[in-house]
């Protein structure tokens, strides 16, 4: 195996115009590759720390030229000579030495843009596509998953919250093809919906801009009139809904939890707990939900476990913020019976091999498991390989628009053409 000549690091820019790390490992062999890492909007208290300047007169603060520091002095030097197919014993490294429970010295987005480059480095090194390394890596650790599918998208067709320059309260709203269908017509589908969306949203003249995923961020009356504008252009589609296509919401609701009470547009007074929930349920009464991401206050673990008893038989209740890809709450979640799925981020777990452990106790415990970007983006792909490496039941890579986003879900036709080609081949032979 070739093993680690230089690892380098610079300052590059994601999707919101913030600076983010670009890291590049040479090996001895000539294999020259590259990693770069996303940010959140919402930067939850139990992700791992994301290490910036803080230095006001640069970027408002956001440079992350310590970081790049840490990869070019210490840790690149560090692991010249290293072979980068012990992915496992170097993530391992990489957090013992940084040495605290959040990554807090080098931080996780320094870390991760190591961890990311490794993998892609033993791939072309072993000439295997990322998604069969990274699914011989989950192998190591125990699961041994068949490659047999492209998971099912989430696309983010309508921005709210914080991700959003209208006035919906709301982060995002999710047009979420059957899971039945095959990767390429659902990406079809969710292309042709955001284009009807479009339509529906222009004719009412709600229009405004797109948000941080590329979903319109538009002005409307209520957070239900986004749903509305949904329905409406599902039906100007030969698409059934509920049996083609269902909705998705990432209520992302820590945004306005303000003392004890959600206060949303759509009702005057504030409401408690238990009233919240109340009108969750009715929204899902309405719109069938398919899945309901981050419906309660991170914290608010009572309200969680009320409304998965509640609601979990019929609808996927999806913990981001409330996990935060962290193994300890998960294994929290799974105990307190609090949600039935997790949305999986690399960058709140630092490293891919507590990405990989938090995957593996989510899928040994029946949680429905979505990989996800964040909403600032680089052009980065490495998710679509990891979702398929590891055969979680869904991806959430935001639009099926813009760059950052459409880069991810072309990388999944590239795969999906693979497996197909894979199988009529392997059909062939026998
Ligand atoms: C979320 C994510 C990604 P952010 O809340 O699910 O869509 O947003 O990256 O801003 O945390
Ligand atoms: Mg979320």
């Amino acid at each position: 195996m070739a093993l680690i000549s230089s690892i380098t690091s610079r300052e590059i820019l994601d999707s919101r115009a913030n600076p983010t790390i670009e890291t590049s490992i040479l090996l001895d062999s000539g294999v020259a590759v590259s990693s770069s890492v996303p940010s959140g909007a919402a930067i939850g208290k139990y992700e791992v720390i994301e290490l910036r300047d803080n230095n006001k007169d640069r970027y408002m603060g956001l440079g992350v030229t310590k970081a790049v520091a840490y990869i070019n002095k210490v840790i690149g030097p560090g692991l010249v000579g290293v072979d980068p197919s012990r992915q496992v014993e170097i993530d391992e490294w990489l957090a013992k030495v940084d040495g605290t429970d959040q990554m807090e010295r080098f931080g996780g987005n320094t870390i991760l843009s190591i961890s990311q480059g490794l993998a892609r480095a033993a791939a072309y090194s072993l000439q295997m596509s990322l998604y069969q390394y990274i699914n011989s890596l989950y192998a190591q650790l125990g699961s041994q998953v068949s490659i047999t599918r492209v998971p099912a998208p989430i696309f983010n067709v309508i921005n709210g919250g914080k991700h959003g320059a209208g006035n919906l309260d709301f982060q995002e709203f999710h047009i979420i093809p059957a899971s039945s269908k095959p990767y390429p017509a659902s990406l079809q589908m969710g292309v042709e919906l955001y284009h009807r969306v479009r339509k529906v949203l222009i004719d009412k003249n709600a229009i405004h801009s797109v948000g941080d995923e590329g979903g319109y961020a538009p002005n409307l009356y209520t957070n239900l009139d986004a749903f509305e504008i949904i329905m409406q252009a599902v039906r100007n589609t030969p698409y059934q809904f509920g049996e083609d296509v269902f909705i998705g919401l990432d209520v992302a609701s820590d945004h306005f939890y303000k003392k004890d009470h959600y206060k949303i547009r759509d009702k005057q007074q504030a409401m408690r707990t238990d009233d919240f929930i109340a009108y969750l349920v009715d929204l899902n009464n309405q719109y069938h939900l398919l899945m309901l991401e981050d419906p309660l206050y991170g914290d608010d673990w009572n309200g969680w476990k009320k409304l998965t008893t509640q609601l979990g038989e019929d609808v996927i209740i999806v913990g981001d913020d409330l996990i935060a890809t962290n193994l300890e709450r998960l294994k929290k979640a799974h105990q307190e019976q609090a949600c039935t799925g997790v949305l999986v981020k690399p960058n709140q777990a630092g490293t891919l091999t507590e990405t990989l452990k938090v995957i593996q106790f989510a899928q040994k415990n029946n949680f429905k498991v979505t990989v996800s970007h964040r909403s600032g983006e680089t052009v980065d792909d490495f998710i679509a390989d990891l979702a398929v490496g590891v055969q979680c039941d869904y991806v959430k890579f935001g639009a099926p628009a813009r760059g950052e986003r459409v880069t991810k879900y072309n990388r999944l036709l590239s795969i999906a053409a693979d497996l197909t080609h894979e199988e009529t081949s392997s059909t062939s032979h026998s």
